[in-house]
């Protein structure tokens, strides 16, 4: 981890980065509940909000639809990925290089490791290889650190994300993004983990404003500097207004209650 590596994507030390790996990594049925948002131009659009500091897209998405964007997002490459037709053991392609990804203008590159899965040893090579190139070209470096595989089955316990985000630190990211462990204390515990590595909060699947803003709350609250958010944005019906209400979570220091003025939901009474 080097400081400030991650300054490209993020604003004030905190990001919130927009996630859209999603068809590739689950499919076009993400895209259902929102199916303009299979266009991926939708989503570049959504990523100029002021509230996002970074895009992270895979290579082809990347290199058709960034040239058009470039004065206006922020590129956080998604170097490895792998479809959910795959069924073997949690394993993912490396489906461009750092170099390559720099050429097309990248902020910063995102890699994702699955710790736990009978592929980590290969994953971490890889990885390593992508950390060490990034560092040539001066790019910031994402985990996303994700155990699973094996016995393990996307386990989200307090142990487990403490692990992962120490993960993040031990082989050299400069941000890790892990699921949230359900608890602002077990937040805590993962970003002690950490150490100078940021942790931030995997979105995960769409959530009601409160619960997602609860949680985004609780993650922060825990030293969580930021979010990388797919679903509970683009899969909205407005996803610019849980955007305005993030921005104001995250960056303008407002209640949960506060940032859902934003959204159409109706807030609780006291
Ligand atoms: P979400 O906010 O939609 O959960 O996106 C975050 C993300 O890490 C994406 O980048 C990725 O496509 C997806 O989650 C992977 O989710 P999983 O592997 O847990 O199904």
């Amino acid at each position: 981890m080097l400081p400030d590596a991650d300054a490209a994507i993020s604003r004030d030390g905190t990001s919130l980065i927009l996630a859209y790996d999603h068809g590739l990594e689950h499919g076009p049925v993400d895209f259902a509940p929102n199916p303009e948002t299979a266009d991926p131009e939708r989503v570049f659009d959504l990523a100029t909000h002021d509230a996002v500091t970074a895009l992270a897209v895979g290579k082809g998405v990347a290199e058709a639809y960034y040239p058009s964007y470039d004065d206006d997002v922020a590129l956080l490459a998604k170097l490895n990925g792998t479809s959910d037709l795959w069924m073997g053991e949690p394993n993912s392609a490396v489906n461009w290089s750092v170099d390559y990804a720099a050429e097309l203008g990248a902020d910063a590159v995102g890699f994702t490791l699955y710790g736990g899965s009978n592929h980590e040893v290969e994953m971490a090579e890889e990885f390593r290889e992508a950390q060490e190139d990034a560092r040539e070209h001066g790019l910031g470096v994402v985990m996303w650190s994700y155990p699973r595989g094996q016995g393990l089955k996307n386990d989200t316990s307090p142990e487990t994300i403490a692990y992962a985000a120490r993960l993040g630190l031990e082989l050299g990211a400069d941000v890790a993004k892990v699921k949230y462990p359900g608890s602002t204390e077990a937040m805590a515990r993962a970003v002690r983990m950490a150490g100078p590595t940021k942790v931030v909060m995997s979105g995960g699947s769409k959530a009601d404003d409160r619960s997602f803003l609860e949680s985004v709350a609780g993650a922060t609250a825990g030293g969580a500097k930021g979010l990388a958010v797919g679903r509970n944005v683009f899969q909205r019906e407005n996803p610019v207004e849980i955007l305005d209400a993030l921005e104001a979570l995250l960056f303008e220091d407002a209640s949960v209650d506060e940032a859902l003025e934003h959204t159409s939901t109706v807030p609780a009474d006291d």
